[in-house]
Order: structure tokens, then sequence, then C-alpha cells
């Protein structure tokens, strides 16, 4: 009895799976991909967008996750929470980021998620906390860590959105997001609170979606920019830099004027996660995450990245 259970349960594994490829997950349109790897798996977090062929805007009522032991075969792991999550957010399951950190002796899983506000006018961000990094999550605050009336060095109401979480090797964490400014702040050892005051970076033509990795001693920090957006990134020494300028890693996409990046590193391979609109019947507000190897030169710089469409 026991062998058969364990039979169907990999014969129902097996069925969650698709085939890799590009676009990664072909049953629905994704966007803003984020990524960890835990134990052997790397688990992919994606904004669903739900638009139809004639809406003109996001529609975006929930993320999704997925995750593989090979970049192959991808299992659909669900819906670890939505904007709903927050008692007060009102909807937007916008560029979310994820991260792991044991707090209080327990392992737990870190969203951090913009979303609109049911009361502040604009986006805000939130905290959710999970023992899982398939969910479910729970609000970690019960308010918004970030809202558009606490940081408005725009007139816009979507600039604080895209948050990128990034834990350096001495255990400080550090939250950057923004649109048209970059901001970060450090985050306290429970993460979820600011440690401090938050900080501009001044990049020329930063448009959003900022993403911090390390690799070998550099801090990278990438972003979106300009509108179509392309990929740049800049390296520094520290995760609040000083910053160098290193140029475009991705060109623009054809069908969606949005990009958005996370990078990781998976069985001795470095890969980037971003999305186009490359799924048919895919659009501006019709995206599908894909991946990519990255190859770093000997001195540190990312070579360009082709998107490839297999
Ligand atoms: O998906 C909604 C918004 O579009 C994201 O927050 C941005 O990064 C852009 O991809």
């Amino acid at each position: 009895m026991k062998h058969l259970i364990s039979a169907l349960a990999l014969a129902a594994l097996s069925v969650t799976c698709a085939q890799a490829g590009n676009p990664l997950f072909p049953k629905l349109f994704t966007a803003d991909p984020a990524a960890i790897v835990d134990k052997g798996r790397v688990y992919v977090y994606v904004g669903h967008d739900e638009a139809r062929p004639e809406d003109k805007d996001y529609v975006m009522h929930e993320w999704r996750v997925y995750s593989s032991c090979d970049m192959v075969n991808w299992r659909d792991d669900g819906v670890p929470l939505t904007p709903f999550t927050f008692s007060w957010a009102r909807d937007k399951a916008w560029a979310a980021d994820v991260v792991k950190r044991e707090v209080d002796g327990k392992i737990k899983y870190w969203f951090y998620a913009p979303v609109a506000h049911k009361t502040i006018p604009g986006m805000s961000i939130g905290v959710a906390v999970s023992d899982s990094p398939t969910g479910p999550f729970v609000d970690a605050r019960g308010t918004a860590l970030v809202t558009n009336d606490m940081t408005t060095q725009t007139k816009i109401s979507w600039d604080d959105i895209d948050p990128g979480v990034f834990i350096d090797d001495d255990g400080q964490a550090y939250l950057y997001w923004g649109n048209t400014v970059l901001k970060y702040a450090k985050l306290k050892r429970n993460m979820t609170e600011f440690d401090g005051p938050i900080h501009v970076v001044e990049v020329p033509n930063f448009t959003e979606a900022p993403y911090l990795h390390k690799r070998a001693g550099t801090y990278y920090l990438s972003y979106a920019q300009h509108f179509p957006e392309e990929i740049a990134y800049m390296t520094g020494p520290s995760p609040t830099g000083p910053w160098t300028p290193r140029g475009v890693i991705m060109g623009k996409n054809d069908k969606t004027k949005t990009i958005h990046q996370a990078f990781i590193e998976f069985n001795g391979k470095s890969y980037v996660l971003y999305h186009n609109a490359e799924l048919p019947g895919g659009g501006e507000w019709r995206r599908s995450v894909a991946v990519e190897e990255v190859r770093y030169n000997a001195d540190g710089t990312i070579q360009p990245i082709a998107q490839t469409k297999k």
C-alpha cells in the first residue's frame, strides 16, 4: 500500500512537471521573477499576469511559485500568497522578492511584496513570512513597511515598488526598491523593520527593478533603465557602493516595454531570470518568464546576454 501511494505521488509530481525551455512556464502569463535556492531546489516566484487580450493595464491578483531540482523540470507549487494576505492592501501583485533567513532560531522565508494600499494612495511594500518556501505566507507586520507618503521623492504614486532584498555575509540585510528613484535602507535582524534612514542612489536613466547580488566579493546592483526597459548594472565593493556603471547586459523586449531580472547560482552555473512576452498570445500586460545562463569575465564584468526562445 505504501509503495502504491509513493508511486501515485510520483506520478502526480511528473504531471505537474513541465519540460523546460523559454518561456519557462507555458501554461500561464507570468512576470517579475524572484528566485531563491533552497535544499537543492530553485524556487521561482512570479506575478501572474491575468490581463485579457483587450485589457490595457496590469491585472495581477496573485503570486505563484514554481520549483525545480534541475532547471529543466518545473513543479507548479501553487499560490503562496496574494495581495489580500495583507489586510491593509487592495490588490496588485507586482514585482516581489524573497529571501531565507533564520530569525529567533527558526528558518523563515521572507517575502517583500509591492501592493496597492487600501487607504494610502499609491503603492506600498509589505512583508510576509512563512516556514516554507512554498508558503502559505502571512503578513509579518500587520502594516506596510514602506508607503508612498513616507518616500515622496517623485510625483508618481508607484515610486515605491520593486523591492529587492539582499543579506550580506556579515548578516546585515538591505532592501532596495523604487521606480524613477532608487532607494535603499538597512533592515533590522527581524527583517520587518528598517534600521536607519532611507537613502537614495543617484543612477542616470534608472527606471525600476533594482536587484543586488554578490559574487566573488563584488556587489552587483542591476536595474531596468529607460522605457522600453533594458537591464543595466553597476558594480561596487560594498552593498552601498560606490558604484561603477557597467552598461547594459540585456536589451529591450519586442512585445512588452518592461523587463525584470533576478540572479541565482545553481549547481555550479549562474543564471538570470527575466520576463519578455514571447508566450503565444503575449503582450504588454501578458508577459512570460524566461531564463538565460550568465557568464562572468575574469574581471568580474558580465558578458552581454542574448534572449533565447528555446
Ligand atoms: O508587473 C508590474 C510592474 O511591471 C513591476 O512592478 C515592474 O517591475 C514591471 O515589470
